[in-house]
């Protein structure tokens, strides 16, 4: 497909609503204020957190449970919520001047699933909450439907998926960030689940969705109209000063289900180049678009490993390989920092590649979920492959590095619990090298009849993993992990 330097189409909302005013503190003469801890550190403990999505299935309730590091002393809180709040977590920022350090590490949660209005049903709702210490809870600090014009829409599932450009250890940031919300189920003009990104500036002393909200939908000049069930927004992934947003469900060569995933400059500058479209039909992409490819159902974005450049991972859960229907491939592109353009030649890798741990076999999924971590000076691609049995377990599931030959089932040495059918270990995937998190956040989200588990960190670097189970039968513990 050619490609098309345009911007998308975009509108621009303002409003101007009463402050809030968080902390009405007076600012103190600081020099080269701003976030010191990580984004992962909600209790600024200076140790990061882990928080873990529990949606819930058929109807039940969901939940966030939140792990603080507390000083040493690890204290777990819990936020409840409707049935599918939890499906997406993020990090975020509004520290615009001292006094704004309590809004450094805010918790942001997607319930695509629930609707504020009684009017419309599965439009989706985001929440976000600050870590009160005097409280010891997590405190609400707002809650927005899809902004704009047009405000919600029945089935957009607003919320289906997060990203923010998160802050490692060492940096310090200063400004806001800038939310990305993904509403996959988004009709643009009639045409069904299109897809939508929404694209909030979030300051210290206004909410959420009312300052600067930019919404992108796919259609002309990107493509000639929006496409049917392209689904953009099922998943996203912010880092290096880009942002890439999947878009499983696109048909790329008309191939129903194919895929391509949008990549953008952050921000709301009107001269930035217009998005890259990527897909197995770029020039410089390894394969071919083919029905149900769903390449960019997971993505991610590593930066700064080659400077210059931010590496962009694409799951495609559902490429086959030779024979093996479903058996999942993973594709490691280089973009530009600058101009959101592929740089050099992408390359595809699946468990049939050399130094890959594992065989394609039907229904691996491998590619369902990317990740990344640090490994001493190195940096690791994770992939998870939930459909993978172990054994006669079925989609007991199973995680691996990219180009290391390695790869871990809940059999492995080393690693807590039994690989079992249905457990879908690498489900999900959180942390990355840019959150400051040191281990990588496994789902579990089958485990135990759908109650869920999560393995936080593999055995590596002589590391010992623990494995935290869920509570309730059902829950779906670990559906999603973050930051
Ligand atoms: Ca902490
Ligand atoms: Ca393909
Ligand atoms: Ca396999
Ligand atoms: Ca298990």
């Amino acid at each position: 497909m050619r490609r098309r330097r345009r911007i998308l189409g975009a509108i621009t909302a303002i409003a101007t609503l009463a402050t809030i005013g968080m902390t009405g503190q007076a600012p103190t003469a600081e020099a080269a204020s701003g976030c010191r801890t990580p984004s992962s550190d909600f209790d600024a403990d200076g140790a990061p957190d882990v928080a873990v999505g529990i949606p819930g299935r058929s109807g039940k309730p969901g939940a966030v449970q939140v792990r603080l590091s507390n000083k040493g002393k690890p204290h777990t809180t819990t936020i409840a919520g409707p049935h599918g709040f939890g499906t997406a977590l993020t990090s975020l920022s509004s520290y615009e001047a001292p006094g704004d350090e309590a809004l450094c590490s805010q918790l942001v949660v997607g319930s695509p699933e629930e609707s504020t209005r009684t009017d419309l049903r599965r439009s989706g709702v985001v929440y976000t909450y600050y870590w009160s210490s005097s409280a010891k809870r997590f405190a609400l600090r707002n809650l927005f439907e899809q902004p704009g014009e047009s405000g919600g829409q029945s089935g957009a599932r607003f919320g289906a998926a997060l990203a923010t450009e998160q802050r490692g250890a060492g940096q310090v940031t200063s400004r806001p960030g800038t939310l990305y919300v993904g509403s996959p189920g988004r009709d643009i003009d009639g045409i069904p689940d299109t897809g939508q990104v929404t694209s909030c500036g979030v300051a210290a002393d206004e909410p959420p969705a009312v300052h600067d909200t930019h919404i992108t939908w796919l259609g002309a000049p990107v493509t000639d109209a929006p496409e049917s069930r392209a689904a953009l927004g099922s998943s996203l992934a912010a880092a290096g000063g880009q942002i890439a947003m999947g878009m499983p469900g696109f048909p790329t060569r008309g191939r129903a289900g194919a895929g391509a995933v949008l990549v953008d400059i952050v921000g709301t500058d009107p001269d930035r180049p217009g998005p890259l479209l990527l897909s197995q039909d770029t020039d410089g992409v390894p394969g071919t678009a083919e029905k149900g490819d769903r390449f960019g159902a997971a993505v991610h974005l590593v930066p700064g490993s080659t400077p210059g450049t931010t590496t962009l991972l694409v799951g495609s859960p559902g490429e086959d390989v030779g024979s093996a229907v479903d058996a999942g491939a993973v594709t490691i592109a280089r973009i530009s920092s600058a101009t959101a353009d592929l740089s050099g030649k992408a390359r595809t890798v699946n468990q049939n590649s050399a130094g890959m741990a594992g065989t394609s076999e039907r229904g691996d999924q491998f590619g369902a979920a990317v990740s990344s971590m640090r490994s001493g000076s190195r940096t690791l691609f994770l992939v998870g492959a939930p459909g993978e049995d172990v054994g006669k377990k079925r989609d007991a599931g199973m995680v691996q590095t990219i180009g290391t030959g390695k790869g871990w089932t809940q059999n492995s040495k080393g690693v807590p619990g039994h690989a079992e059918t249905g457990d879908r270990m690498g489900a999900s995937l959180g942390g990355s090298v840019a959150t400051g998190a040191t281990r990588s956040l496994i789902g579990v989200p089958g485990e135990n009849k759908n109650t869920g588990g999560v393995l936080i960190g593999l055995p590596i670097d002589r590391y010992r993993p623990t494995f935290v189970v869920g509570k309730s039968a059902g829950a779906r513990y670990g559906f999603s992990v973050g930051p």
